[in-house]
């Protein structure tokens, strides 16, 4: 008697959980082996291609996975257009330093040839990103895939993007948000060892850190020697020149980067503020000098949990058919 109640209060419980789990586990590493067999092989063929001509456009791929990622889920949302009425997220701040759109448009549009209406702009970039990495000397890693597109795209909600300036009770905030722990938050940070920053989002650092705008109003963390480098590149007003965030290497994804970090030669204060809580400072430290390989199985592990955040899956969303604008 007492154990059929239990069943009775137990099934009921057990779909509830089911369905509550059941966005992620709808995304496979199959999904398209019925659909579209050679989906992955088209991506990768196509980014050999890109990325022979334009090697700079791996950081840009990076990062706009990231974007679309930390903003209502790896859905696509970064790579609308605004419409009369709404301005999208490519236009709010953050933007001003994205790239790479029209190269992700080249490529699904190869994926529409081959397969009309079947896989996804969300989907897309999670591949780009992935190969941008193994393109680049990094590691590789299954993506499971099945995320659908979805149809907003807000300017304002772009503001659950850490910025440049964060501390790390702020970065461990906005990753926690999106289910990423410290550990994938120092991984992913990592990222930074391809790609490029523009003057604009570093020249608070060197010029006007607490909003006095002068020249003793500096970054106190910031090493002087590397102080001096950055401000004989980037004048206080410089919004075009671009610096390497990981000078040497920043084609190479290596470990360089929390060599850099552990040197306090970081792009960012939010780089540097990884040398403040024991953990992720450890991380640096131990990576600083060497340990490629343990990084890289780490990146991969946290690409794909990020790559899982917030997606819609089953009938939710829709499949682009330009990744600029909604069907
Ligand atoms: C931890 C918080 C993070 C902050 C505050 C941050 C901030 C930034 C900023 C300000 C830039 C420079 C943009 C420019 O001036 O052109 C940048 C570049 C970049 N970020 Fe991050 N980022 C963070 C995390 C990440 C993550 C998680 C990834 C990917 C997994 C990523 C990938 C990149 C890449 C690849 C670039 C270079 C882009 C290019 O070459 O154009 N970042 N980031
Ligand atoms: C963001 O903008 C959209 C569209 O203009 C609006 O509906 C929404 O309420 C705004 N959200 C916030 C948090 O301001
Ligand atoms: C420095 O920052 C403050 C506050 O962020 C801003 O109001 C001011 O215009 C800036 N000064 C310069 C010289 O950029
Ligand atoms: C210059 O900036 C420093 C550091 O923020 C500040 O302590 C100092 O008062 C500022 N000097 C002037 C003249 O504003
Ligand atoms: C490239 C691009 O879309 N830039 C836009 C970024 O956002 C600013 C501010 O909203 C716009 O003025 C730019 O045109």
């Amino acid at each position: 008697m007492e154990s059929r109640a239990l069943v009775l209060l137990l099934v009921p419980l057990a779909s509830l959980f089911l369905l509550l789990g059941s966005t992620s586990a709808q995304l496979s590493v199959n999904y398209y082996s019925k659909t579209c067999p050679n989906a992955e092989e088209i991506v990768r063929k196509e980014m050999i291609q890109i990325l022979s001509v334009a090697p700079s456009l791996a950081g840009p791929f990076l990062r706009l996975h990231f974007h679309d990622c930390f903003v209502r889920g790896c859905d696509g949302s970064v790579l609308l257009d605004s419409t009369p009425g709404n301005k999208a997220e490519k236009k709010a701040l953050p933007n001003l330093t994205l790239r790479g759109f029209g190269s992700v448009e080249r490529v699904k549009a190869k994926l529409e040839k081959a397969c009309p209406n079947t896989v996804s702009c969300a989907d897309v970039l999670t591949l780009m990103a992935r190969d941008a990495v193994w393109l680049s000397k990094g590691p590789t890693w299954p993506v499971s895939l099945g995320r659908r597109d979805g149809r907003v795209s807000y300017a304002n909600e772009t503001d659950q993007l850490p910025p440049p300036q964060a501390d790390l009770t702020q970065l461990i905030r906005m990753f926690a948000v999106k289910g990423l722990d410290l550990k994938d938050l120092v991984v992913l940070s990592g990222a930074h060892t391809i790609g490029t920053a523009h003057c604009s989002s570093i020249s608070d650092r060197l010029y006007n850190f607490t909003g006095h705008g002068n020249l003793s109003d500096v970054d106190p963390f910031l090493e002087k020697h590397y102080l001096a480098k950055l401000r004989s590149t980037c004048s206080p007003t410089d919004t075009k020149t671009i610096i390497e965030m990981d000078p040497g290497s920043f084609k190479t994804f290596d470990t360089s980067y929390f060599n850099y970090v552990a040197k306090r030669r970081s792009a960012f204060h939010s780089d540097w503020a990884l040398l403040t809580d024991s953990f992720t400072r450890a991380y640096v430290l131990k990576h600083a000098n060497g340990f490629e390989s343990e990084f890289f199985q780490d990146f991969a592990e946290s690409m794909i949990k990020m790559g899982n955040v917030d997606v819609l899956t089953g009938s939710l969303g829709e499949i682009r058919k330009k990744c600029s604008i909604v069907n």
